[in-house]
């Protein structure tokens, strides 16, 4: 049976790129009926420095930003990473299967720790092993997400695909990346060559799940782009990064086809197909900054559905987490 895991990082600035990318398509699943289960990975977070206050703040924020896109705590298993150890646990089991040069390759390694890879963590190199273990806790076999995490779900099928084969079992399964929609990768509005990311250093490249709607229409309308009116068709956007990432992000908020968005707005200047995006943005996103902040008030409230999620979260991986150390030869408790 199909069972979808995903995760966000709590370490703030949540943005369109991660609602369009991840929590949009995380209601989705859950609204298909799919059994669903969501993680605020706060020991990703820790990868790179947090400051602890800062850290709380952004897992209840992320927290609310999950309930105000949609997610449902009665029918997804919302919880926070740390609060179930199966996930620390079974990363342990997972660094000992995962190969040294199979992290080497790792793209978001290279970006994340820089020139001086001497001086990132070890927690940002084994990141990916940790990821597995997320997913393979709970025996997930979707995971949805944007195009940079899909060298890292391809880590996770090779981590289950080495164990099953090293203790001779069919026990992992092999999860598959859900990459799908038009806004796989949302595009920085300040250049459409680099991804829309939380640790931009400018807040105008990135549309903020906490901006208001004066802040979300005042980012539309200053979004970098070449002069040149709207092409009329889908293949005119290949050379025009900025052109593309607009038109992108229209059809993932509108739920619309990019060939349906060029068939109304082909040829319209910038002048007029960016007020028509800032209204539509406003429309979606604006409802969601409201809840996020009512929500935010209650934290006690938050702690509890999390805590209420993790205890459901734990009747599902410690089982699974047994049964692994089982076939390692752990003795257990008689
Ligand atoms: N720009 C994006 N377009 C589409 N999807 C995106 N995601 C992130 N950025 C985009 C997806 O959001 C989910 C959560 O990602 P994460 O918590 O791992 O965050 P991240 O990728 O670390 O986010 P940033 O903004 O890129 O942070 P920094 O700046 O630290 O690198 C994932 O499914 C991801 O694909």
């Amino acid at each position: 049976t199909p069972r979808v895991f995903s995760g966000i990082q709590p370490s703030g600035n949540l943005h369109l790129g991660n609602y369009l990318g991840a929590l949009k398509r995380f209601a989705e699943a859950q609204d298909r009926g799919t059994e669903t289960l969501y993680c605020m990975v706060d020991l990703h977070a820790v990868t790179v420095w947090q400051e602890p206050a800062d850290l709380t703040r952004a897992t209840r924020e992320l927290t609310a930003g999950f309930i105000a896109s949609g997610l449902d705590p009665t029918r997804s298993i919302l919880f926070n990473q740390s609060q179930v150890a199966e996930h620390s646990q079974l990363a342990w089991v997972f660094n000992c299967v995962a190969r040294m040069g199979w992290m080497q390759r790792m793209t978001q390694f290279k970006d994340k720790a820089g020139k001086n890879a001497q001086n990132a963590s070890l927690g940002l190199f084994a990141y990916p092993a940790l990821m597995a273990a997320d997913i393979l806790a709970y025996h997930g076999t979707h995971v949805p997400v944007g195009e940079d995490q899909k060298q890292h779900i391809e880590l996770s099928r090779d981590i289950a695909m080495k164990f099953n084969h090293d203790y001779g079992v069919e026990f992992f399964p092999l999860p598959e990346p859900v990459i799908e929609g038009a806004a796989t990768r949302v595009m920085s509005l300040r250049d459409g060559t680099k991804k829309m990311s939380k640790s931009d250093p400018s807040d105008m490249s990135r549309i903020n799940l906490t901006d208001n709607a004066d802040a979300i229409s005042r980012k539309i309308r200053k979004a970098r782009t070449d002069p040149e009116p709207l092409p009329m068709d889908a293949k005119g956007l290949e050379d025009r990064p900025e052109a593309r990432n607009l038109v992108n992000i229209y059809a993932a908020l509108a739920d619309m086809s990019v060939d349906a968005v060029m068939a109304e707005a082909g040829g319209q200047p910038f002048s007029v197909f960016k007020p028509r995006l800032a209204d539509l943005a406003v429309d979606r996103l604006a409802p969601i900054s409201t809840e996020m902040k009512r929500l935010m008030r209650d934290e006690v409230a938050i702690d509890t559905i999390l805590a209420d999620g993790a205890a459901r979260a734990r009747a599902i991986a410690a089982p699974i987490l047994r049964r692994t150390y089982d076939i390692m030869g752990m003795v257990g408790a008689p």
